[in-house]
C-alpha cells in the first residue's frame, strides 16, 4: 500500500479521500489555491502545498504544478477526486511519466469513453444495449434526415463530443430536422470543437439509472448495484438514491451484467460508473435500458452506494491502485436498506438558483450517526466564493426501506441551519415531502412537472417568526447591557438595563422589522421575570427564552420552540426547522450596536461585490452622495447617502463579496 498520497482536489471530496486514507494509515498531502489557504481540506491533511491563485485554470487545473507538488512532497500516488483533472487522460499519462500512480483508470479507458459515437459503437460490439439510432461517420444532412425517418419521430440529435445536455436537439418532424441539425452541429463545434452528431430515438419518459462498477488490474470486475439519479435540474443532479425504486431483480441483474461487460470491453481498472437511460413509459422493464455514457471517476453520489453495500469505495480505489485484487467478489455483495443523498447548495431557488456567495455565518448540520452522514468541505465561518462549485454539503441518509429513509431525509434537512447565504434546503424539503416523490413517480422531467409545488412563493414571516425575532433582539440587548454593566463601576445601575424600563412599572418598546417589502411594526411589553409580550397581527404572544451561540430556545405562549438566530448588523436571519426568514431591523433603539447610532445603516440591495468605496470613515457626506459601488448581476449599483451626515462605520472594502441585505456602512445623521 502507498505510504503517502496527494489529493488533487478541494472541498468535500478532498476531505472524503483524506478521511479514508488516514484510516488506512496513509499520509495525505493537500493542494490549495490562494482562496483555499484556510480551507477544511487543508486543515485536515497532514501537509499542504499551494498551487496558485484562486481561478481553477491557475490552480486545480494545473497538471504541471500539481505533479511538481506531488514529486516535491514524496507522495507515491495522486487521487484526482471528481471534476478538475479526474477524467483527463493526459494528466494520467503525465503522472505515470513522472513515476507517480494515478488513482483512476488507464488513460486508454478514459479516451475510449471520451466521444459518444465511438463509445456507443464500442458498447454495441460488446453487446451492451444502446438507444436505437445512427452513430456512424456520414454527416451529410440528407443522409441523416433519411436515418431519422428510419428511426421514427421524435428523434434526438446529440453532438458526439457534447455533455450536460449541450448540443442536444429534440426533433418532432421532418420539416424541423435541418435547422435542428445545424444548431446541434454549431453548438458541438463551438463548445467542444467537434461538429459531429449522432441520432437517437427520443425516449419520452426516461429515468437516469447508473451502475457502480469496479475492476482491478488482475482481470476481475464487479458491480455494486445501481443509483437512481432521475431528479435533476438542468442536468444537475439534486437527489440520488440507491437502490432504484421498483427495480425488478431481473433488470438489476441485466444492468449489472451489461455494466461489467462495458468495463471489461475497455480494459477498465478502478471505480467507474456506467450511465443508462431507462425508458419508463411502461414502467421499469429488463429490456428497456440503454447505455448513455461511462464516467471514468469516483462520482459525487458514491456515498449512497457505500451506505447500501457497507463498503468504502475510496478504500477500494486505493487498494486497486496499489495493485491489490478487489476486496470482494460479486457473490459477496448485497443491498441492505435504502439510501438517499441530497446536495445542499448555496443557491437561491427564488432567483433562478443563482449561486449565493457569502460567508456561512451559521452552519449547523444534523447529528451524524448510522442513519445520517454529512460530507462537507466547509465549516461555520468559511465562505462560499464565486471561484468554485457552491455546494455546501452532501447529506446522505439510510434506513431499512425507502419510506423510512425518506422520513430520515426530511428530519435531517429540517435540522439544518444555515445563515449568511441562501440555500436550496427549502426546495429539497419540498421535494422530499412531495407525494409524487414518495410514490417514486420518477423520471428526468420530475422537477419541471412539479415546479409549482416545489418553488412556492416566499412565505411572509408569521407572528411566531416575528416573536422569535423580537425575543432574539431583546435577549441580545440584555446580553450587551449585562456586558456593559460588568465593565462599569455600578453594576446594578438602572442605566445599564436594556429594557424600556420604568421604575415600578413594566416598560414597552416598539420594534420595526422589514420582511421583504412588508413593514412589521410590533409593540413589545417587558413582563416580570424576563418574559416579553409581542403584539403581532393575529394577537399577542408571550415569549421567554435563552440565546446561546446562535441558538434560540424559546417558549411562545407556553409552547417550546427552537430556532437559529444570526445577526449581522441589522440583518437578522431566523432559522426555523425547514424555513428561514430574513428580516431587517429598522432604526432600532439599540444600545449594543455601534453601527446604528442616530443615523441609519445602508444595506446591500442584492448580493454582489464591492468594486469601489468612495468615502472614508468619519467623512461628512451630503444627501445623495455616492458612497459605494456594488457590482451585481453584471451591473454596477451606486449606494448613495439617504441624508446628510457622517460615515460612522465602513463594514466592507473594495473586493469584498456581500450578501443581499448586508449592512455596508453606517451614517450618523446627527439629529
Ligand atoms: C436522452 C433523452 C431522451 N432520449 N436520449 C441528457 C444528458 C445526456 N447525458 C443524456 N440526456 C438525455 N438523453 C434519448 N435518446 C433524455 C435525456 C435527458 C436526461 C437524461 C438523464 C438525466 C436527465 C435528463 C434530462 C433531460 C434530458
Amino acid at each position: 500500500m502507498f505510504r503517502k498520497i496527494l489529493i488533487a482536489n478541494r472541498g468535500e471530496i478532498a476531505c472524503r479521500v483524506i478521511r479514508t486514507a488516514r484510516s488506512m494509515g496513509i499520509a495525505t498531502v493537500a493542494v490549495y489555491s490562494d482562496a483555499d489557504a484556510q480551507a477544511r481540506h487543508v486543515a485536515m491533511a497532514d501537509s499542504a502545498i499551494r498551487i496558485g491563485p484562486a481561478p481553477v485554470s491557475e490552480s486545480y487545473l494545473r497538471a504541471d504544478t500539481i505533479i511538481e507538488a506531488a514529486r516535491a512532497s514524496g507522495a507515491e500516488a495522486v487521487h484526482p477526486g471528481y471534476g478538475f483533472l479526474s477524467e483527463n487522460a493526459e494528466f494520467a499519462e503525465a503522472l505515470a511519466a513522472a513515476g507517480l500512480v494515478f488513482i483512476g483508470p488507464p488513460a486508454s479507458a478514459i479516451r475510449a469513453m471520451g466521444l459518444k459515437g465511438a463509445a456507443k459503437a464500442l458498447m454495441e460490439s460488446a453487446k451492451v444495449p444502446v438507444v436505437p439510432g445512427y452513430h456512424g461517420d456520414n454527416q451529410d444532412a440528407d443522409f441523416l434526415l433519411g436515418q431519422a425517418e428510419a428511426i421514427g419521430w421524435p428523434v434526438l440529435i446529440k453532438a458526439v463530443a457534447g455533455g450536460g445536455g449541450k448540443g442536444m436537439r429534440r426533433v418532432d418532424k421532418a420539416a424541423d430536422f435541418a435547422a435542428a441539425l445545424a444548431g446541434a452541429q454549431r453548438e458541438g463545434a463551438g463548445s467542444f470543437g467537434n461538429p459531429k452528431v449522432l441520432l437517437e430515438k427520443y425516449l419520452v419518459k426516461p429515468r437516469h439509472i447508473e451502475i457502480q462498477v469496479f475492476a482491478d488490474s488482475h482481470g476481475n470486475a464487479v458491480h455494486l448495484f445501481e443509483r437512481d439519479c432521475s431528479v435533476q435540474r438542468r442536468h444537475q443532479k439534486v437527489l440520488e438514491e440507491a437502490p432504484a425504486p421498483d427495480m425488478p431483480p431481473a433488470m438489476r441483474q441485466a444492468m449489472g451484467k451489461a455494466a461489467v461487460e462495458a468495463a471489461k470491453a475497455i480494459g477498465y481498472v478502478g471505480a467507474g460508473t456506467v450511465e443508462f437511460i431507462a425508458d419508463v413509459a411502461d414502467g421499469l422493464r429488463p429490456d428497456r435500458f440503454y447505455f448513455m455514457e461511462m464516467n471514468t471517476r469516483l462520482q459525487v453520489e458514491h456515498p449512497v452506494t457505500e451506505m447500501i453495500t457497507g463498503q468504502d469505495l475510496v478504500a477500494w480505489q486505493l487498494r486497486v491502485a496499489a495493485g491489490e485484487p478487489l476486496p470482494l467478489q460479486q457473490s459477496d455483495l448485497h443491498i441492505q436498506g435504502h439510501a438517499i443523498e441530497a446536495r445542499i447548495y448555496a443557491e437561491d431557488p427564488a432567483k433562478g438558483f443563482l449561486p449565493s456567495i457569502g460567508k456561512l455565518h451559521q452552519l449547523r448540520a444534523p447529528a451524524e450517526g448510522p442513519h445520517v452522514r454529512v460530507d462537507t468541505g466547509v465549516r461555520e465561518g468559511d465562505s462560499v466564493t464565486p471561484f468554485y462549485d457552491p455546494m455546501i454539503a452532501k447529506l446522505i441518509v439510510w434506513d431499512a426501506d425507502r419510506a423510512a429513509a425518506l422520513r430520515q431525509l426530511r428530519r435531517a434537512l429540517g435540522n439544518y441551519r444555515i445563515a449568511g447565504v441562501a440555500t436550496n434546503i427549502g426546495f429539497l424539503l419540498a421535494l422530499a415531502g412531495h407525494e409524487a416523490f414518495a410514490a417514486a413517480d420518477l423520471d428526468t422531467g420530475f422537477i419541471e412537472r412539479f415546479r409549482a409545488d416545489l418553488l412556492p412563493d416566499r412565505k411572509p414571516a408569521d407572528d411566531q417568526v416575528i416573536a422569535l425575532a423580537a425575543l432574539g433582539v431583546v435577549l441580545q440587548r440584555r446580553q450587551a447591557a449585562t456586558d456593559t454593566a460588568r465593565n462599569s463601576a455600578d453594576r446594578y445601575s438602572p442605566w445599564a438595563s436594556a429594557d424600556g424600563w420604568r421604575l415600578n412599572d413594566t416598560g414597552f418598546d416598539e420594534l420595526h422589522f422589514k420582511d421583504g417589502e412588508d413593514d412589521r411594526i410590533c409593540r413589545v411589553d417587558y413582563l416580570a421575570g424576563g418574559a416579553i409580550r409581542i403584539h403581532g397581527q393575529a394577537g399577542a404572544i408571550e415569549a421567554r427564552g435563552a440565546l446561546t451561540d446562535g441558538s434560540l430556545d424559546a417558549v411562545l405562549n407556553g409552547q417550546r420552540s427552537h430556532a437559529g438566530l444570526v445577526r449581522q448588523g441589522n440583518d437578522l436571519t431566523i432559522l426555523c426547522p425547514g424555513a428561514s426568514h430574513r428580516l431587517l431591523l429598522v432604526a432600532p433603539r439599540d444600545a449594543g450596536d455601534e453601527d446604528v447610532g442616530t443615523g441609519g445603516a445602508l444595506a446591500a440591495p442584492m448580493p454582489g461585490k464591492i468594486v469601489q468605496v468612495l468615502v472614508a470613515e468619519g467623512a461628512a457626506v451630503a444627501k445623495g452622495q455616492a458612497l459605494m459601488v456594488l457590482e451585481a448581476m453584471k451591473m454596477e449599483h451606486t449606494i448613495a447617502a439617504p441624508a446628510a451626515g457622517k460615515v460612522s462605520k465602513l463594514h466592507y472594502a473594495a473586493g469584498d463579496q456581500v450578501v443581499e441585505g448586508a449592512t455596508l456602512l453606517a451614517i450618523e445623521t446627527g439629529e
